[in-house]
């Protein structure tokens, strides 16, 4: 308390600053819900070794940083300016400084040894892997199932217990791919093919997202991956080889129209003349429960806010707003929900 009294008054707010943030960084601890991007909580073998590598590091550096503590505060101690006595001084020990160069190198070097056999053993292909094409386009995610002929968009089917093997390209600038509970992260750049892999445990849906700077809307270009037992997987993958229903009625087919219309010169519907690819696929797009990015939910209203003006929802977005009328609107949104 006398202390207290003797800060300033700036002094006093200093510490109170420094006394709420280290009772929240420890109160953070408590909590139960464990995010839905936790590195930490590993949902597949791969996403596994990279946690199993991270335990390690983690357990060596608190080894290393209680030692390291003890012992300076050991020295402070035992070695201080004591009346009689100069503090003790170690400045030009040849045989002290060799010892705590050798020591950090060989724990560098004992860690090099598995970190370079997890990125050598996650650098093959898998057997058995089903193939997957990743481009990723300002701001959202094109997912192409080549031996299916099956292109999506943001929410990535896969089936639990089989690896997956990606190809990612770039359309336009550097993008990153992440799905933190499942794999690690790959950068996506133009120009050039880069490989990963994954396997799902369970069946679940995970979140990833994009974690390289990529314009205004970066931060909305996130990504799902629903992970689903292999026979519900087979069926999902056959219904997205069929082509869109085929013939609309009432204010569908009004909106049918005006997406023939406008909208075909970017997006394509399976079995029609749509087969823009400047933006998402859209031959089963009510099958999706997210859309741009996995920004919104998919419902009617969303929609109508999204086709309204899409870069005044999402920053930057590629889509441009074409004026439609309310009526109009809502006669898309009628045609887009009977692509199931
Ligand atoms: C100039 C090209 C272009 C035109 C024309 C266009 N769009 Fe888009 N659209 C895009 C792009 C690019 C995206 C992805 C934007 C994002 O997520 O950042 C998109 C996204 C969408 C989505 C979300 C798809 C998903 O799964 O994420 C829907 C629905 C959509 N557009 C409907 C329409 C409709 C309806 C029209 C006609 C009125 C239209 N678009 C015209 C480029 C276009
Ligand atoms: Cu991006």
């Amino acid at each position: 308390m006398e202390l207290l009294k003797r800060l300033s008054a700036s002094g006093r707010r200093l510490l109170l600053g420094v006394v709420v943030t280290a009772f929240a960084v420890v109160a953070s601890a408590c909590d139960t819900n464990v995010g839905p991007q936790d590195y930490l909580s590993p949902e597949g073998p791969v996403a596994r070794k990279a946690d199993g590598l991270w335990d390690l590091t983690f357990g060596i550096a608190v080894a290393i940083f209680v030692i390291v503590e003890a012992l300076l505060v050991y020295t402070i101690i035992r070695f201080r300016r004591r009346p009689g006595r100069e503090a003790a001084q170690f400045h030009g020990n040849t045989k002290l400084e060799v010892i705590l160069t050798l020591i950090p190198t060989l724990i560098l070097a004992g860690l090099a040894v598995p970190t370079v056999k997890a990125i050598a053993d996650l650098s093959d292909k898998p057997e058995g892997a089903l193939n997957v094409t990743v481009t990723a386009k300002q701001f959202w995610w094109q997912y192409e199932y080549p031996d299916a002929g099956v292109v999506t968009a943001n929410e990535m089917h896969v089936p639990t217990g089989q690896p997956v093997y990606l190809t990612l390209e770039g359309a336009d600038v550097i993008h990153s791919f992440w799905i933190p509970k499942l794999t690690g992260k790959q950068d996506v750049v133009p120009g050039r093919k880069n490989n990963m892999y994954f396997v799902a445990d369970r069946p679940g849906t995970y979140w990833g997202q994009c974690t390289e700077f990529c314009g205004l809307s970066h931060a909305n270009m996130r990504l799902r991956v629903i992970a689903q037992e292999p026979a519900d997987f087979e069926q999902w993958l056959a219904e997205q080889q069929e082509p869109a229903a085929g013939t609309v009625s009432g204010a569908a087919a009004q909106g049918q129209e005006i997406f023939m219309g406008t909208c075909v010169n970017c997006h394509a519907i399976g079995g029609t003349e749509a087969r823009g690819t400047t933006g998402p696929d859209l031959t089963h797009f009510a099958s999706r429960e997210t859309f741009a990015g996995s920004m919104f939910r998919n419902t009617p209203d969303n929609l109508k806010r999204w086709i309204d003006n899409p870069p005044g929802v999402k920053p930057g977005a590629q889509m441009p707003d074409y004026g439609l009328s309310a009526q109009e609107i809502d006669a898309v949104v009628a045609f887009l929900q009977t692509l199931k």
